[in-house]
């Protein structure tokens, strides 16, 4: 029969294994807690970074109808030839009516095109690093009278080619009638009537691989 003393010896030995096991099953929950926690993080990350950009294409995409919505066909420049966009166009906004001269009153004239990003220079080589090469930034200039220019940037991360699109082959990759067109697209439609707008952006996900996405809309200018 154990003396008293060697029992409270089992007993705490007991309670020390027990203490022993006990961390280390909290050990592994714990470990598989946070597994399970990265996952879904990770999931959670590369699901917010593609609703994130197509957000961003979408946002770009109206900002730029919303100006050319106001825009006198007559202020566009000539239209790009046949099967080509351009990346930048300059207009004037409707402001208001001259009722004595029965005409119309223009703004100042702004520009939107599409730049090369500073971190990214036009050459060839993804300078900065983000797996997209020579992406740009689409800026909006408020007065392209005004010295020192006053502008906006709408948006970064704009491709150098609108999705699908190899640049400088002279071939419609992508299928939309359109050869070689920029990350930001425009094309007169409808004898200068309208303007077709696609744009496309892109980031790193969070699985590494690059994703892109493209908005594109059609704006119909004041006459
Ligand atoms: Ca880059
Ligand atoms: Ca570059
Ligand atoms: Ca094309
Ligand atoms: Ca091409």
């Amino acid at each position: 029969m154990p003396s008293p003393l060697n029992a409270h010896r089992a007993r705490r030995g007991a309670t020390l294994l027990e203490v022993v096991i006990a961390t280390g099953c909290l050990t592994l929950l714990l470990g598989a807690i946070g597994a399970v926690a990265q996952r879904g993080r990770s999931a959670a990350e590369a699901g917010v970074s593609a609703a994130a950009l197509s957000a961003r294409a979408q946002r770009l995409v109206d900002r730029i109808a919303s100006e050319l919505m106001n825009a006198t066909a007559e202020s566009l420049p000539l239209a790009p030839a046949v099967g080509r966009a351009t990346v930048q166009v300059d207009f004037r906004t409707v402001e208001g009516f001259d009722v004595v001269q029965g005409e119309i009153e223009e703004g100042v004239q702004r520009r939107i095109a599409r730049v090369p990003s500073p971190e990214d220079p036009n050459d060839g080589i993804d300078n900065d690093g983000d797996g997209l090469v020579d992406e740009g930034q689409v800026v909006l200039v408020l007065d392209t009278a005004s010295t020192p220019s006053r502008e906006l940037v709408l948006a970064s991360d704009v491709t150098e080619v609108l999705e699908g699109e190899v640049a400088g082959n002279n071939v419609d990759d992508n299928g939309n009638g359109l050869i070689d067109e920029g990350g930001l697209s425009l094309q007169w439609r409808s004898g200068g009537t309208s303007v077709a707008i696609g744009a496309t952006v892109g980031a790193r996900g969070a699985g590494g691989g690059v994703l892109l996405r493209t908005v594109s809309t059609i704006v119909h200018l004041r006459n």
